[in-house]
């Protein structure tokens, strides 16, 4: 494997680890602060960066990389409220959909399209959770400062993290 492209596939395994642990400390916050709809969501996009680590590391591993197992920054445990809260998990998204484009582009530089067509796979994913994100943001500016409105959000994204 290309050591550029080793490289940036190890990066990622950290950005995938470090999203899920951001989303386990914003879970964590939803829970203490009551809204079991919301951090049950998080729970469970926790649980899915977890996977979308845990398939490339063993993609690297596959393909006769050298995995490095990243030490991890302390995630962001304090929000002001929902909206700060959705604000962070359009803000990560976004900043890991723009690494997944930079793996995408050295792979046509390097042309290795192995990987290239591997991490198809992660452009879709990002879109679909870009625009969750999106959505719900959009959910929470309607709202405003109406707390009501917070709990019916919070009974509404229950459903959503049900579905998967
Ligand atoms: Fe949504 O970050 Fe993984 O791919």
């Amino acid at each position: 494997m290309n050591s550029t492209i080793e490289q940036l596939l190890n990066d990622q395994i950290k950005y995938e680890a470090q999203a899920s642990m951001q989303y386990m400390a914003m879970a964590s916050w939803a829970d203490a602060k009551g809204y079991s709809g919301v951090s049950n969501f998080f729970y469970a996009q926790s649980e899915e960066e977890r996977m979308h680590m845990t398939k490339l590391v063993k993609f690297v591993n596959e393909r006769g990389g050298n995995v490095i197992i990243p030490s991890l920054d302390q995630p962001e445990a304090d929000f002001g409220g929902l909206l700060a809260l959705f604000e962070k998990f359009l803000s990560s998204e976004i900043f890991v959909t723009e690494k997944i484009n930079h793996i995408i582009y050295e792979c046509l530089q390097k042309k290795d399209y192995n990987v290239h067509n591997f991490m198809q796979w992660y452009v879709t994913e990002q879109l679909e959770e870009e625009a969750t994100a999106r959505t719900l943001l959009d959910k929470l500016n309607i709202i405003g400062d109406n707390t009501s409105g917070y709990y019916l959000f919070d009974r509404d994204i229950e459903i959503l993290a049900a579905e998967g």
